[in-house]
Formats: structure tokens, C-alpha cells, sequence
């Protein structure tokens, strides 16, 4: 499969912003089911777009300042002026609500996790010019202990800038191709600090998009991400929505956020700016 068979057509997309129910067509819908991975062209408006980029820089001005009280240029998978994994920034920036909770995420939610839908994480991913490092292959759910029993998640990939092989965009590995559908085992690789679940010769799908598209994959579709080559910054957004509360087991503690978003199909409205 390559990423034009992973694309949706981009009429399909012309009322998403206004939907209330479904976002994709059947045919989406199916192909992410079958192959663990949908793309949507330019899914978000030029509004929703300028709101995502504005909080970016905040993110990672967030992520520098851990870094600084811990007197360290490493922290997690955080590389300075590097690589940025900045975690849930709407708790500090409540403006994302808009978009988390927007009539487009409800649709995409509702199409392909169904009636009761969580938010379990939220996360700018940025590269820096001139070397932002790569992200290895794994499955989101590597990221979640295996002693922690939880359904496929789905990750909604956005990109903030426009995405190619040169500022180090993801690619996908099919689960129609790979065969494994379900969590394995990961390695931790001390010398990036990632989860490493893949290590076959299969370098999977390049996801080349406009900014504003969207990536939809499954907890267990593995993906990885390239070296940003290029002189600006290399920028997506990523929101997980779960089945389930995910909780740390004997704990009941969330292992990301557990926000109800629909429970028994109805929308909570939980969150307000
Ligand atoms: O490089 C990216 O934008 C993707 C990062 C990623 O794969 C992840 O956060 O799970």
C-alpha cells in the first residue's frame, strides 16, 4: 500500500469541519480497519491550523523550562533546540479545547472508536532545523506498559507544517502488510531514550501531506518518524483517544488523562476554555 492508497479523497473532507456525525466515508472507515491507517488531505481550516501553530512555541518553551530546573538538555525523549515531545499542552493552554473537543475530532471519534470515547493524550512533536533527530519504530501502545490491558487507541496525527521525507516526516507499516495487530513487546534504546518494537527491513509508507491533513492510526500500527534535513522546523500534533480509561494497573491511577468526550454516545461537553 502506499500513502495515495492511504488518502482520502479531499471532497470527502469539504463538511467535516460542520459534522456532527460522520467525518469519513465507508470506505475510510474500512481502511483504517483494514490496514491500520487512514490519511485525511488537509483536514483542518486555516482557523483551527493557526490555533495549533500558535501554542506550539509555548509547548516547547514549557519543555525548555523542565529542562532547565533539571540543569539537563535531556529529558525523556526531549532533545534541546532537537527533538520536543511537549505533553499535554492544553492543560496549560486551554485554548486547544476548541480543537480536541471540535465537531471534527467528535466525528472522527464517533467513526471510528464508536459511542464512548475518551481523551488519553495530547502532544506537540517538533523537530528542530538541521538535524531534528528521528523516532523509532514503534506502536503507541509500546509507550503503555504490557502488564496495562487496554483496547487499540487511535492517534490523530496532524501536521503542522508541510510534510516529506526530508523534514523527517512519519511513515506508516500497514498492519495489512506487517500482520500484527496487536501489542508487542518494545526495547528500550538508551541512546534516544525510545521504544523500539520494529526491526524488520519494511520502511514503511512515507506520509507526504499538505499541513492541516491529518493521520489516523491505530495504538498498534507501527510508525517511526525521519531526520529533519531541512533549515525550519518540523512540526505535528498528536491527540490519542482511547475506549477506555487506560489506568496504571492496582493503582487506578490514568496513565495519560482519561477525559470522557461521548460516553454512551451523548457529547460531554467537559471542557471549556
Ligand atoms: O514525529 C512525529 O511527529 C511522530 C511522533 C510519534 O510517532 C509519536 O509521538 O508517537
Amino acid at each position: 500500500m502506499t500513502t495515495a492508497t492511504l488518502a482520502a479523497p479531499s471532497s470527502t473532507l469539504s463538511s467535516a469541519n460542520s459534522a456532527k456525525t460522520h467525518v469519513l466515508t465507508p470506505a475510510q472507515i474500512a481502511a483504517y480497519h483494514e490496514h491500520g491507517a487512514v490519511i485525511l488531505p488537509t483536514a483542518i481550516n486555516a482557523e483551527q491550523l493557526a490555533l495549533l501553530r500558535g501554542s506550539c512555541k509555548a509547548a516547547m518553551d514549557e519543555t525548555d523550562a523542565k529542562m532547565d530546573a533539571e540543569g539537563t538538555d535531556v529529558l525523556g525523549l526531549n532533545r534541546r533546540n532537537n527533538r520536543y515531545f511537549s505533553g499535554q499542552p492544553s492543560l496549560t493552554q486551554p485554548q486547544l479545547f476548541d480543537f480536541i473537543f471540535s465537531p471534527l475530532m467528535e466525528g472522527i471519534c464517533r467513526d471510528l472508536l464508536g459511542d464512548t470515547v475518551h481523551v488519553f493524550w495530547e502532544q506537540y512533536v517538533v523537530k528542530g532545523p538541521e538535524g531534528g533527530m528521528h523516532f523509532s519504530w514503534h506502536q503507541d501502545s509500546g509507550y503503555v506498559s504490557a502488564d496495562t490491558q487496554h483496547k487499540p487507541y487511535l492517534t490523530c496525527w496532524v501536521a503542522l507544517d508541510d510534510m516529506f521525507e526530508e523534514n523527517g516526516t512519519i511513515y506508516v507499516l500497514p498492519t495489512s502488510r506487517l500482520g500484527i495487530r496487536s501489542r508487542v513487546e518494545h526495547i528500550w534504546d538508551k541512546a534516544t531514550g525510545d521504544q523500539v518494537g520494529y526491526f524488520g527491513n519494511d520502511p514503511g509508507d512515507a506520509v507526504i501531506c499538505p499541513a492541516g491533513s491529518i493521520a489516523l492510526f491505530s495504538s498498534v500500527t507501527f510508525h517511526r518518524s525521519g531526520w529533519n534535513r531541512t533549515p525550519r522546523l518540523r512540526r505535528s500534533y498528536l491527540i490519542q483517544y482511547s475506549h477506555e480509561p487506560i489506568v496504571r494497573p492496582g493503582t487506578g491511577v490514568p496513565y495519560g488523562r482519561s477525559e470522557p468526550f461521548i460516553v454512551g454516545g451523548q457529547r460531554i461537553a467537559s471542557r471549556n476554555k
